[in-house]
C-alpha cells in the first residue's frame, strides 16, 4: 500500500489488499488481567490476515495490523513512563489510526479521554485543565493552540495525529516494537473518561472502568445476536464519530469482540452508506442518519437485502422514521437507550421470540441492568406511570472525575444512578422515554446544555439575559433557539449574536435561530419557564 505523502512508511501497514449474570471473572479471559483490550484481542479471528477494517479510502487493515500497530503505539505510550491512571486526551479526526490509539491506550493501561473535534479553544482548555492529561494528541493543524493550552496545564507530551496517517505520534511509534504484553488492569481500573455536560454548564467527566465497558460489550454481543465467522459473520458499517459512546464503544467493541469486519467511513455520507450496504449486515446510527438515508431515493429493500440489523439510539427516534424505514426497506429498526455514564441500558428485542421491536419505546432493560422509575420524592412509581429513570448494574460508571459532591447528588442512597431522563415502564417491561428532567437539548445525537450557551450570550454587549430552548427540527430532531432580552436602550443584532457564538463554541452547540423578545415568563420562584417558551416557539422547524 503506498504511503500518502509525508506518511511514515515504517508504520504503513501491510495490505491484504445470555447469560448476563456473568461474573467479572467469567467476563475476562484471564483473571490475571482485567484489561479490556485482552478480551477484545482474544476474540480476533484465527486468521489474523483476514480483513478487519476496510476504509472509504480503499485501505485494508488486517487483524494482525490492528494487533501490531496498537502494540507499537502502546509501546510508545509505555515508554513515556506515565503514572498509573494517567489520562491521554485525544482530539483528532476520525481515522483507523485514531481507533488504534484508543486500543493502544487500553493496552498500555492508561485512561482514554476523547474530545469532540468541534470543540474550540475555550472548551478544550476546560477539559485539559480539569482532567490534567499526561499526554495530549491533536491534529497537526491545531497543534499551535492545543499544545499551548496543554503545556500551560502541565502536560508534558503533545503529539499530532492526522487523518492521512501522518503526525508525530505515528513517526515516534514507528520506532517501537510491534509486540507488547498488555498491561494488566483490574476490572475496576479506569479505561476512559467521557465528558458529559452538566446542568450548570460545567462538564463532568464520567469515569468508566474496564469492567463497565467489557460487561456492556458482552451483553450487546449476545443480545443483538452478533454472528461468528462460522455463522456467516457480520460486517458493520461504521459511520459515526469516535469520540462518544455510540461510535467508540457500542460500535467498535461489538465488532472487535465478535471478530467482525468494519466498513469504515470517515464521515457520515448517506450515499456511501448505501454503496456499502449490500456488503454489510449491521448499521448503527443516531436518528438524523436514518432521516438522511430516507431522503435518498437509493434506499430500497433491494439495497438492504443482506442487512441483518439496523440499530438506532442517542436521541429519540420519531415513529414516522421507524415506520417509514419499515416501509422502504422491510427492516424494523431496533432502538436502544444509553448514556455516557452507563453505556447501554435498554434495547428493543433482537429475536422475535423475545417480543416485538416497538416503535416509540427503547425496549427493555438489558440483562444485568436494573432500571426503575421513581417519583420526585424518591418513591417507586406504579407500573405505567411516569417518573425519573434510575439505573444500576455492572455498566454504571464509577464516579464523576474529581466531583464527589456531583457524584453523591446523582446517585440514590441505595446506589442507583439518576439518569435525568423521564419515562415509564409498561407491563411487558418496555421503557418509553417521555422527556428529560435535565435541561438538555439533543441535536443530531449531540448534547447541548442551554446553561452553557446562555452564559456566553449573556456576556455579549447589549444583552440583559437569555434563554436557550430546544425546538423540533426535521433533520437534527431538535435544535437550539436563543431568546434574548436586550438591555434598556440597546438593540443587539441576532445574527451578530449567533456569529459570535460560532467563533467561540463547537458549531453543533450554536442555536440555529436567535430572536429578541420583550420578556421571559417566570414562575413564582423567578425561574424562567422553559416549558411555556417551548409551547410558544416550538412549532416544528
Ligand atoms: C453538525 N451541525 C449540527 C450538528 N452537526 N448542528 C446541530 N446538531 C448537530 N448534531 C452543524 C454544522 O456545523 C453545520 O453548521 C450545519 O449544522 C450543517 O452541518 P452538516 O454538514 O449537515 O452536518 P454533518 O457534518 O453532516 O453532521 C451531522 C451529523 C453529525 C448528524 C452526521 O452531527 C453526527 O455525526 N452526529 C452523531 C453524533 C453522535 O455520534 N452521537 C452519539 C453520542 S453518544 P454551519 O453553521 O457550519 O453550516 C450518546 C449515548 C448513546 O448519546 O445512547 O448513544
Ligand atoms: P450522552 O450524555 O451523550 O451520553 O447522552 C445521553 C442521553 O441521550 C440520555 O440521557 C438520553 O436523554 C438520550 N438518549 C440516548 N438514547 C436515547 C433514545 N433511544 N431515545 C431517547 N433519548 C435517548
Amino acid at each position: 500500500m503506498p504511503a500518502p505523502d509525508g506518511a511514515d512508511p515504517t508504520l504503513t501497514l501491510p495490505v491484504i489488499p445470555h447469560d448476563i449474570a456473568m461474573t467479572t471473572a467469567q467476563l475476562f479471559p484471564s483473571p490475571a488481567t482485567g484489561n479490556l483490550y485482552a478480551a477484545l484481542r482474544a476474540a480476533f479471528p484465527a486468521d489474523l490476515d483476514s480483513i478487519a477494517v476496510e476504509t472509504d479510502h480503499g485501505l485494508h487493515y488486517s487483524w494482525r495490523d490492528l494487533e501490531r500497530a496498537s502494540a507499537m503505539l502502546a509501546n510508545l505510550l509505555v515508554s513515556l513512563q506515565l503514572p498509573d491512571g494517567a489520562r491521554v486526551a485525544v482530539q483528532v479526526e476520525k481515522s483507523v489510526e485514531a481507533m488504534l490509539l484508543y486500543l493502544a491506550t487500553l493496552r498500555a493501561g492508561l485512561v482514554f479521554l476523547p474530545l469532540n473535534t468541534a470543540y474550540q479553544s475555550a472548551e478544550v482548555q476546560y477539559f485539559i485543565d480539569n482532567a490534567e492529561p499526561a499526554a495530549v494528541v491533536c491534529t497537526g493543524k491545531n497543534f499551535g493552540w492545543v499544545s499551548k493550552i496543554a503545556f500551560q496545564a502541565g502536560t508534558r507530551h503533545v503529539f499530532t495525529l492526522n487523518d492521512d496517517r501522518t503526525g508525530s505520534l505515528l513517526t515516534r511509534a514507528a520506532h517501537c516494537a510491534d509486540h507488547q504484553a498488555v498491561v494488566p488492569r483490574g476490572p475496576d481500573d479506569l479505561a476512559a473518561i467521557l465528558y458529559t455536560s452538566g446542568t450548570t454548564g460545567r462538564s463532568k467527566g464520567a469515569m468508566l472502568t474496564h469492567a463497565n465497558l467489557l460487561s456492556n460489550a458482552q451483553v450487546l454481543k449476545t443480545s443483538w445476536g452478533w454472528r461468528s465467522a462460522a455463522e456467516g459473520g457480520d460486517v458493520l458499517i461504521h459511520a459515526l464519530p469516535i469520540f462518544h459512546v455510540h461510535g467508540l464503544f457500542v460500535a467498535i467493541h461489538a465488532a472487535l469482540l465478535n471478530g467482525s469486519k468494519m466498513i469504515w467511513l470517515a464521515k457520515f455520507d448517506p450515499r456511501q452508506v448505501l454503496a456499502a450496504m449490500p456488503r454489510a449486515t449491521v448499521f448503527m446510527g443516531v436518528p438524523t442518519l436514518y432521516v438522511r438515508l430516507l431522503a435518498e431515493p437509493g434506499l430500497t429493500a433491494e439495497v438492504a437485502r443482506n442487512m441483518r440489523l439496523f440499530i438506532a439510539g442517542s436521541a429519540p427516534l420519531l415513529i414516522e422514521t421507524f415506520t417509514e424505514w419499515q416501509r422502504r426497506t422491510g427492516h424494523t429498526i431496533l432502538e436502544r437507550y444509553g448514556m455516557s455514564e452507563t453505556v447501554m441500558l435498554t434495547s428493543n428485542p433482537y429475536r422475535a421470540i423475545e417480543g416485538e421491536r416497538r416503535g416509540g419505546t427503547v425496549g427493555r432493560p438489558l440483562p444485568g441492568v436494573r432500571l426503575r422509575v421513581m417519583s420526585d420524592q424518591g418513591q417507586p412509581m406504579p407500573m405505567g406511570e411516569t417518573g425519573g429513570i434510575e439505573v444500576a448494574g455492572p455498566n454504571v460508571f464509577k464516579a464523576y472525575w474529581r466531583m464527589p459532591e456531583k457524584t453523591a447528588e446523582e446517585f440514590s442512597a441505595d446506589g442507583f444512578f439518576k439518569t435525568g431522563d423521564v419515562g415509564r415502564i409498561d407491563a411487558d417491561g418496555y421503557v418509553t422515554i417521555v422527556g428529560r428532567s435535565k435541561d438538555l437539548i439533543i441535536s443530531g445525537g449531540y448534547n447541548v446544555y442551554p446553561a452553557e450557551i446562555e452564559g456566553y450570550i449573556n456576556e455579549l454587549a447589549g444583552v440583559a439575559e437569555s434563554a436557550v430552548i430546544g425546538v423540533p427540527h426535521a433533520d437534527f430532531g431538535e435544535v437550539g433557539l436563543a431568546l434574548v432580552i436586550a438591555k434598556p436602550g440597546a438593540a443587539p443584532d441576532p445574527a451578530a449574536i449567533l456569529a459570535s457564538l460560532k467563533a467561540r463554541l463547537a458549531n453543533f452547540k450554536v442555536p440555529k435561530q436567535c430572536l429578541l423578545v420583550p420578556e421571559l415568563p417566570r414562575n413564582a420562584m423567578g425561574k424562567v419557564q422553559k416549558n411555556l417558551l417551548r409551547q410558544r416557539y416550538g412549532a416544528p422547524g
